[in-house]
């Protein structure tokens, strides 16, 4: 029978806050409605997930690094020694354990995103796993279903836009990997020690907002002097440096090869505030994944990203020198890295190709590769996601509620489940949804899967999910700005 989230919700919602907050008094008094799945559903759902029998044991460190951004050194927050931090590795169905420390001078969490792990170490404090305070550790042990390219970050405050990020690739068993090499890529845009603190930043907009009375809906930060460019595509935040693979560039990292070697390379979009535009000079991109997952190969010569997407694509090198750029959308700046196979004259650091004129791949003209849509089903549960805010005051909304006062998307365990993702804002929003593959569009259609999919200013876009991972997951915009200010609900496997 369907499950509908409505007649009760506020009764339900007031079943899972008595829950959390006292989980023994459930059974005494607050009612026989549907609860939070427990502990068991969890681990359950673990012991079901197919595994290699291989249990790969690594230490990850979170801390205070000092980082060389072209010849300007900042302190920084990071993974390890680096920004990014060390690329994780593993094959789908390994067990990892990660003992992490936290270093930091405050309390931090870490977010495997786009692994549908299990709930309890997604990283998310106060709904599925611990904070890790300073100077404190924290266990991570859980099997990785989803080959791909993946990252992690932390999911405390605007951390994410310091230097707290790093790829975690998945290789597939079942993936001949037809290349020669691979290059991952990940893209940042950056203001720790050259412009304002991410919390400044915040603060400003927070300013912002309240000095005008202009209750302007989603408009963006019209006339915010250094703060952004005018909203729209350009995000809320105008930063002073781009990086690719944590290099200015004046000072790009370099991938060198052979003319004819075919490299996959591996786009990460770890900034905080900014779609990127990215093009490889005098080469076209095979796209062939998306946030981890198989599509039908599309050939361009330029593609958007969004915060907290990935791509993948093949490339076959050229003889020379050719810049890999990426062009902050809506921004004034360029950050890039070179690929050299031979001789050849490096451009200016501005230089742009005319690659980034095309017009740019977006989602909607990807589908999905064989054997990787959903099976089809008629939604079980349907549910709105309607995205809305406003700059003045500087606040971001799921439906109509910041994310103290959501009414969480509710589901039951095996329900096809589909998101109705409506932005009624004049700002392109990149939704995650933690612990799911969405399919864009109808579940067993030709759409790609997603966990994170961007969506236009005043746009639209159906998702559907198979409820089989549960309980109680962030769905929120990867704008770090627009979730700190709201913007993120969730989706709770009710019993
Ligand atoms: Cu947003």
């Amino acid at each position: 029978m369907p499950f509908s989230p409505h007649p009760s919700r506020r009764q339900l919602l007031a079943g899972l806050l008595g829950v959390g907050a006292a989980a023994g008094l459930s059974a005494c008094g607050l009612g026989s409605g549907p609860t939070p799945v427990g502990p068991g559903a969890i681990a359950s759902a673990e012991a079901a997930r197919a595994t290699t029998g291989r249990v790969r044991s690594l230490a990850l460190q979170a801390r205070p690094i000092q980082a060389d951004l072209g010849g300007r050194v900042v302190s920084t927050w990071a993974y390890g020694d680096s920004v990014p931090g060390p690329i994780l590795r593993a094959t789908a169905g390994d067990r990892i354990q990660i003992a992490f420390t936290n270093d930091l001078p405050e309390a931090t969490s870490v977010h495997w995103h786009g692994l549908a792990i299990r709930n309890d170490m997604d990283g998310v404090p106060g709904l599925t796993t611990p904070e890790v305070s300073t100077s404190g550790e924290f266990a991570f042990d859980f099997v990785v279903p989803d080959p791909g390219t993946h990252w992690f970050h932390p999911h405390s405050g605007l951390q994410l836009d310091r230097g707290l990020y790093a790829p975690f690739i998945v290789d597939d068993r079942d993936e001949p990997g037809d290349y020669d090499a691979e290059w991952v890529i990940v893209l940042d845009d950056w203001t720790d020690g050259v412009g304002p603190s991410p919390e400044q930043i915040y603060a400003d907009l927070q300013a912002a907002g309240k000095s005008s009375d202009s209750g302007d809906m989603g408009m963006g930060d019209m006339g915010m002097g250094d703060m952004g460019m005018g909203g729209m595509d350009g995000g809320d935040v105008r930063y002073p440096l781009y990086l690719v693979n944590g290099r200015a560039s004046n000072d790009p990292d370099v991938l060198t090869g052979k003319p004819g070697q075919r490299v996959r390379l591996r786009l990460i979009n770890a900034g905080a505030d900014t779609i990127f535009n990215v093009a490889l000079t005098g080469h076209d991109l095979k796209v062939t994944h998306t946030d981890g997952y198989p599509v039908e190969p599309v050939t361009t010569s330029t593609l958007s990203i969004g915060m907290g997407e990935r791509y993948d694509a093949i490339v076959t090198l050229g003889d020379g020198v050719f810049p890999f750029v990426a062009e902050p959308v809506g921004k004034a700046g360029l950050a890039r890295a070179l690929i050299r196979t031979g001789a050849g004259r490096v451009p200016a650091p501005s230089w742009r190709p005319s690659e980034l004129d095309g017009y740019p791949l977006t989602v909607e003209m990807l589908q999905s590769g064989p054997g990787i849509a959903l099976p089809a089903a008629d939604p079980d549960s349907v549910q709105d996601v309607v995205l809305s805010g406003s700059m003045t005051p500087y606040l971001w909304t799921i439906n109509g509620q910041t994310y103290e006062n959501t009414d969480p998307l509710m589901v039951k365990q095996g329900q096809a489940t589909r998101l109705r993702i409506q932005n009624h804002s004049m700002m392109p929003h990149p939704l995650h949804v933690h612990g799911h593959t969405f399919q864009i569009g109808p579940a067993g259609g030709s759409g790609p899967r997603k966990d994170t999919v961007l969506v236009p200013a005043m746009g639209a876009v159906e998702v559907d999910l198979t409820a089989d991972n549960p309980g109680q997951w962030m769905v929120h915009c990867h704008n770090a700005y627009h979730a700190e200010a709201g913007m993120m609900t969730r989706l709770d496997y009710l019993t």
